[in-house]
């Protein structure tokens, strides 16, 4: 993503003076590296229907969230370059270094028609599984369930990605909560790359919990429902730009029509 790319030299930055002020001020104003970007490890056991999103060596790339026992949801900038062959699916395996768990093949590959790039929406694929999860699927919004984006509500967000920004993978499954921004705020931060019919955004105006690379693909959950798909943002957990989900009451029917295929 190209956000993630422009990130860089800021961060580099953004390291080295803190690095600078950590020598000058206490240490304990410092934190420690976090979890997605500030949140906690958890397991599979606890949250069983996500996903890792392999290649056939089941290298995660990406998340994914199981919401029937053969259907997984992510992202559709997830499946760029891939086919049924070069992916695998891997529940209950809390560690990217594990082996437990179950491996899935996959025997489709569904990406919205419409899809072009992350920041002009349709983020959204649906993988059937050659076989069977042995997990407990979650429930995902329906059309009409608008209500679950109202701004502030409290969204859960999973992932093994990195724990900061240009930072290194979690080995350990991790989560944290952010509150939904509104439309206004978010097309604030991102202009005409926010797609309010498409997205969601959620994040703390001051930044410092977000997901972040790795955690693409995976659920956002809202009252026990998943409600959107970690798509993009501008670097992660920084202040103003909170991370982008796909919206997913917009895209229900047609996962609907992919579940139920
Ligand atoms: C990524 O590249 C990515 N801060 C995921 C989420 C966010 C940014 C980048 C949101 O997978």
């Amino acid at each position: 993503m190209s956000g993630i790319n422009r990130a860089r030299s800021a961060a580099a930055v953004l390291a080295t003076a803190g690095a600078a002020a950590a020598l000058l001020a206490a240490p304990s104003a410092v934190a420690a590296p976090q979890p997605i970007v500030g949140g906690t490890t958890t397991t599979t056991a606890a949250y069983p229907y996500v996903m890792q999103v392999t290649d056939a060596s089941q290298n995660q790339f990406c998340g994914g969230t199981l919401v029937s026992p053969t259907k997984v949801v992510t992202a559709a900038h997830c499946m760029a370059g891939e086919s049924a062959r070069s992916v695998r699916v891997v529940g209950g395996r809390t560690y990217l270094n594990g082996s437990n768990g179950t491996v899935a093949r996959v025997s489709r590959i569904w990406v919205h028609p419409d899809y072009t790039d992350a920041t002009n929406g349709d983020d959204v694929a649906v993988l059937t599984l050659a076989s069977s999860m042995p997990y407990k699927p979650v429930k995902y919004v329906s059309s009409s369930d608008t209500s679950v984006y109202a701004a502030g509500n409290e969204a859960r967000v999973l992932g093994w990605g990195t724990t900061r920004e240009n930072g290194s993978s979690s080995n350990q499954l991790r989560t944290a909560t952010v509150p939904v921004v509104s439309d206004a705020d978010c097309g604030g931060s991102y202009g005409s790359d926010y797609v309010a019919s498409d997205m969601v955004c959620a994040g703390l105006p001051s930044g410092g919990v977000d997901t972040c690379q790795g955690d693409s693909g995976g659920p956002l959950v809202i009252g026990g429902v998943l409600a959107g798909i970690t798509s993009w943002g501008e670097g992660c957990a920084r202040a103003g730009y909170p991370g982008v989900y796909s919206r997913l009451t917009t895209f229900s029917d047609q996962v609907t029509a992919q579940v139920t295929s």
